[in-house]
């Protein structure tokens, strides 16, 4: 009976460490030329956190996914289960560009190349103390990245060990802010409640913006959890594969960003030139897909529409649009 037992450990063991070599988190975090590491999820090294790391450390690599659940968990905020504090606050001058850099779980590149990019921020009276309650509508969106006219991915660049790079906003308030960094992997969100969400918060202090809060007047904000639902149509997007591997007009999930136009989400203005446009409401009316029972998971299930082919596979890949991002 003893070594049943232990069998069954071993291999739940097993099982957890296969989990967390795949997805994945911010291990490099760059700011006025200075760049932080990132730490380690605690369930791979509870003890990795960089004494200069203004990224707060997640729990877990698994994914958050846009089940109702888990779109209402606290897990959306900061990541799952986060620090409550990372041990410093970067130093970022307004109208500057941010970056991240992920790595998987296995220490290689990112491993998922379809969906967006998002970043938040929300501001603090302390960094380091600042936590936003679920219901505390005080995040706005300064940056969001899709596709390219190609309809690559901004995913793709990461996997190519590149860099995605935000602009924080020249007209920010001076001061403290979380930064939400968020990774939006699509391949499975032809299926409700499959798109996977990876989240983290970095900690701010923003100068060179403006004085006073003025700026964020009529800045929409949201609350996380709180401002997604599991049929936004991008995070349930049944044609996704349908568009021949050519771009097409992708509804971000979330509010305008901060300085556009309200209620119409426009270009981003990445420096990348990256973004396509987004200003579509598209109700999808598509039928539900009979849903197999899924996991969440680093790879692509099979379409239950049974449309998936290999074309369809090589965009999963990003081999079907081999040309470079930048
Ligand atoms: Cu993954």
């Amino acid at each position: 009976m003893k070594s049943a037992t232990l069998n069954h450990y071993s291999l739940l063991i097993l099982a957890v460490t296969g989990m967390t070599h795949a997805h994945g988190t911010i291990d490099v975090f760059t700011a006025d030329g200075v760049s932080y590491a990132g730490p380690e999820s605690m369930d791979v090294d509870p003890e990795s956190l960089p004494s200069d790391s203004p990224v707060r450390q997640i729990y877990t690599l698994e994914p958050i996914l846009s089940t109702v659940v888990d779109l209402a968990s606290s897990n959306m905020t900061c990541g799952p289960a986060p620090a409550s504090s990372a041990p410093v606050t970067a130093s970022v001058t307004a109208g500057s560009t941010i970056s991240f850099h992920y790595r998987s779980g296995n220490n290689g590149v990112w491993p998922h190349d379809v969906g967006p990019v998002i970043t938040y921020m929300y501001r603090c009276t302390k960094a380091e103390a600042c936590m936003p309650s679920a219901g505390d509508a005080g995040w706005f969106k300064i940056d969001q990245q899709g596709m390219d006219e190609k309809g690559v991915w901004a995913q793709t660049a990461m996997m190519r060990n590149e860099s995605i790079n935000v602009v924080v906003p020249s007209t920010v308030p001076d001061g403290d802010y979380l930064v939400r960094h968020e990774v939006i992997a699509l391949q499975n969100a032809v299926n409700r409640g499959q798109a996977e969400f990876y989240v983290s918060c970095t900690q701010v202090r923003v100068k060179g913006g403006s004085s006073g809060s003025g700026s964020l007047d009529g800045v929409e904000m949201v609350a996380f959890p709180g401002a997604y639902a599991e049929d936004d149509p991008g995070l349930f997007v049944p044609d996704l594969y349908d568009h021949d591997g050519k771009a097409f007009p992708y509804a971000f999930p979330g509010p305008a960003i901060f300085g556009a136009t309200p209620a119409i989400a426009v270009a981003s203005p990445s420096p990348s030139a990256r973004v396509l446009s987004t200003a579509i409401a598209a109700t999808r009316t598509a039928p539900v897909p009979s849903l197999t029972p899924v996991r969440a998971s680093c790879t692509r299930r099979k379409q239950s529409t049974g449309r998936a082919s290999v074309r369809q596979q090589r965009l999963v890949q990003g081999r079907l649009n081999p040309a470079s991002l930048r």
